[in-house]
């Protein structure tokens, strides 16, 4: 075992277990133009091995989104992946989602912990500096996206990305796992893993493709998790 495979399975071997997936697609309808919808583009990248999907389509109305949810929770469901939901406990609960996906303005993990049976439920948060980060571990995540690490058009309004060192940091003082998420691409996603990500968290990098199926198999293969 490499230094870096030993140093992450300390600080993943305490936590529950099922954290099975270093990929993690988080969904845009809008950004999907090559396809003829959110849940066909889904699907080709549940065909292609994603075993992970956050449903954050946070400007439609309850009802569309529960609608939404319930067909992501089929689609999900028949490729064996786990489905999260983005800052909504209650369409998670409803549509018996894997997880919920916090933002920094949605209901603290500790009362998601106090309220849901932690055992089979998972609940990440979404941070952008250490201290954000440290809060989530305290508060009861199970994991943390951090970024943006690099430039990436729907985060350009908050200013400069976070960058890969300060990843590092949130590396070394974290013990929960951590994807890199933000203009995740092929050419920088190996770098975001050498640098002790337990994984990768993307939108455009795969929904925003052509072909999402071989954009899909190709960070997998970065991944070294080829199906
Ligand atoms: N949080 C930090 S960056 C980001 C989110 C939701 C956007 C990721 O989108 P992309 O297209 O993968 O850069």
């Amino acid at each position: 075992m490499s230094q870096r495979s030993e140093v992450r399975s300390q600080k993943t071997g305490n936590k529950k277990q099922g954290l099975d997936f270093r990929l993690y697609l988080i969904t845009d309808r809008k950004i999907v133009t090559h396809y003829p919808s959110l849940i066909t583009a889904v699907e080709e990248a549940l065909k292609a091995g994603v075993k992970a999907v956050q449903l954050r389509e946070k400007d439609l109305p309850t009802r569309e989104l529960l609608d939404m949810a319930y067909r992501m929770r089929d689609l999900t469901t028949k490729y064996n992946a786990r489905l999260f939901i983005n800052d909504r406990i209650d369409i998670a609960m409803c549509v018996n989602a894997d997880g919920v996906h916090l933002g920094q303005s949605s209901i603290p993990a500790y009362a998601v912990r106090k309220a849901v049976d932690g055992s089979r439920f998972f609940i990440g948060v979404s941070t952008h500096n250490l201290e954000e980060a440290l809060a989530a571990e305290r508060e009861g995540a199970d994991f943390i996206t951090f970024g943006p690490i690099y430039p990436t058009y729907s985060k350009l309004k908050y200013g400069k990305p976070v960058g890969i060192e300060s990843m590092k940091i949130v590396i070394e003082n974290a013990s929960i796992p951590i994807f890199g998420i933000g203009g995740i691409k092929p050419d920088n996603a190996k770098d975001v893993i050498n640098a002790g990500a337990y994984g990768i968290a993307m939108i455009s990098g795969i929904l925003g493709e052509n072909d999402i199926k071989k954009a899909t198999e190709n960070y997998l293969k970065i991944l070294g998790e080829t199906l």
